[in-house]
């Protein structure tokens, strides 16, 4: 055995063994391994899915009517939870459903590293048996289930990164740290302060998901800092840069973003929750240090668990340095700032261009939610000049493509316009959230603009296999029908309606231009 897929594999022989012929998947880029492995072994009949729930009832219904046990593949994070209403059942009609979840490394459990939670032990007493697994547990025990139980039963993997790549090859960040992230010893916040004080002379900060009064906060504490920052769209001061009040970099548009970070910035002062930013993820593998101020006791990396100091306390890292952002740097990003507009302008169908055309939409609004996936990078990616914007919400616990029509409208609390920017998985996954409607605050106008690039295509340039993207031909018009909201196709006819009603915006984006201008900005979504 030399790697994932193999691990994978070896599992797939062991679920055949048991008499499965059948696997209800649930793709996203944890649980590739065990996509590809199915796939090119043509053992089993796959039927693909985007939503756990209904996978895992489609799956019980399978497995009932063929009397055999059936599989459902999952992702890791909430996809997981999301099969949990169809192993009860399981449980109590006898149906020995499986759940086959991919999960990270088991040492970046508890770090609140992204999409980690605690998988092992989810479905409590409604499983017969469970398994934790990586690599090294497989080859020491075996998967036994004992059928004649008629139970449900969870099996959970562990891949480490690269996901489709051969162990030889792995660059593997968890098991290259010598110390599991939650075995390692707290350390004090004097302690933290001074070792990274002592380590780091050019730090970036960045600022991740914040609520508004956290924002205050922090934007305030800023005030006198003059090293470069990086403001997520969900820090609520991402175009505070264009008054001139923090200097915001376009990082995310950097290709060589790590090789950058060796010469203009040597460590990362991370305020709020854990970025979305891909630079985040890359950290994992590089060892430059890294601070955490934070609500949430998470450090959001797999090789540290130290917990996250308090805001009030980022005064006293900043307070250290006296730094202005790097000439070469700003040039830099100003050139990236420029070359974007360009391209927004020569490639206006693309997704990007389209999300800009939300941007601008949204200033009129009192609060955005961003969906995840493609939706939250993308904001993420584009500026606009705003004096006030609107409040920006997002689901970035766990990053979740579920539910978040509804948490969208639950969060909201005054009247006016409310913006929900989502892909189309992300909406079909939340079809019945439109019940919510009767509930919103008198004077709300819901705004709901799906992107539809029919599937999920944040799995294009990481996979490029039509197994991942789920794509289909839906669209939207019936759905606002039903719930009778109105319905156009582009933010002009939206800003041309006569109507205040509620309204979904769906707007189909131009593949080849969504192609070339990523290729053109180079950027890792
Ligand atoms: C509940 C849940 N299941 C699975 C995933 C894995 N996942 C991440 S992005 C994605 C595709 C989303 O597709 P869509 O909403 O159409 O957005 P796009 O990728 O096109 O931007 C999936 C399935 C997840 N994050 N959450």
């Amino acid at each position: 055995l030399s790697g994932n897929k193999d691990f994978a594999n070896a599992v797939l022989k062991q679920l055949q063994e048991f008499g499965v012929k059948e696997l209800v998947i649930c793709p996203g880029a944890r649980c590739a391994p065990i996509l590809k492995s199915a796939q090119q072994s043509g053992m089993f009949k796959l039927s693909n899915f985007f939503d756990e729930r209904s996978a895992s009832f489609f799956a019980l219904g399978r497995s009932k009517s063929a009397q055999l046990p059936v599989a459902v593949v999952t992702t890791s994070g909430s996809a997981v939870a999301n099969c949990l209403p169809a192993i009860t059942e399981a449980k109590y009609a006898g149906v020995p459903l499986i759940i086959l979840s991919a999960d990270r490394p088991k040492a970046a459990r508890g770090t609140g590293a992204p999409q980690t939670m605690e998988q092992p032990g989810i479905f409590s007493d409604y499983v017969g048996v469970s398994f934790d697994y990586d690599f090294n547990d497989f080859l020491q025990n075996k998967i036994s289930i004992n059928l004649t139980q008629n139970l449900p039963a969870h099996i959970n993997l562990c891949f480490d990164e690269p996901l489709l790549a051969d162990i030889e090859n792995q660059d593997s960040y968890v098991s290259k740290s010598s110390v599991s992230a939650l075995n390692q010893t707290q350390k004090s916040d004097a302690v933290q302060l001074k070792e990274f004080t002592e380590a780091s002379k050019k730090p970036l900060v960045i600022l991740g998901p914040m609520s508004v009064k956290e924002s205050k906060v922090a934007k305030g504490l800023l005030k006198n800092y003059n090293g470069p920052i990086y403001c997520e769209a969900l820090s609520q001061l991402q175009d505070q840069f264009l008054n001139n009040e923090v200097k915001n970099l376009h990082l995310h548009l950097a290709k060589d973003i790590l090789a950058t970070t060796d010469t203009d910035f040597d460590g990362v002062i991370r305020v709020g929750l854990v970025p979305c930013l891909r630079y985040w993820r890359d950290l994992e593998k590089n060892n430059i240090p890294v601070i955490n101020f934070s609500s949430t006791p998470y450090s959001g990396l797999a090789r540290q668990s130290v917990r996250p100091l308090k805001l009030d306390d980022l005064s006293k890292v900043l307070e250290v340095y006296k730094n202005e952002v790097p000439k070469e740097v700003l040039l830099k990003d100003r050139r990236r700032s420029a070359n974007l507009s360009e391209l927004l302008l020569k490639y206006a169908k693309s997704e990007l261009a389209l999300v800009n055309e939300l941007k601008k939409l949204s200033l009129t609004c009192e609060s955005v939610f961003i969906g995840n996936s493609l939706a939250i990078r993308e904001w993420d990616v584009l500026r606009q000049e705003a004096f006030a914007g609107p409040e920006i919400v997002g689901q970035r616990g766990l990053n979740g493509i579920d539910g978040l029509i509804s948490h969208a409208m639950g969060h909201i609390k005054c009247p006016g316009d409310h913006l929900v920017v989502l892909g189309d998985l992300s909406a079909l996954y939340d079809l019945n959230s439109l019940w919510a409607l009767k509930h919103l605050p008198i004077g709300v106008r819901l705004i709901i603009a799906v992107i539809n690039n029919s599937g999920g295509k944040i799995f294009k340039p990481m996979f490029n296999d039509p197994i991942f993207e789920n794509q289909h031909q839906i669209n939207f018009a019936h759905w606002a029908k039903t719930f009778a909201l109105d319905y156009v196709d582009s933010v002009s006819r939206f800003n041309q309606q006569a109507t205040k009603n509620h309204t979904v915006i769906e707007l189909v984006p131009n593949e080849t231009e969504s192609q070339q201008i990523n290729q053109a900005l180079g950027s890792a979504l």
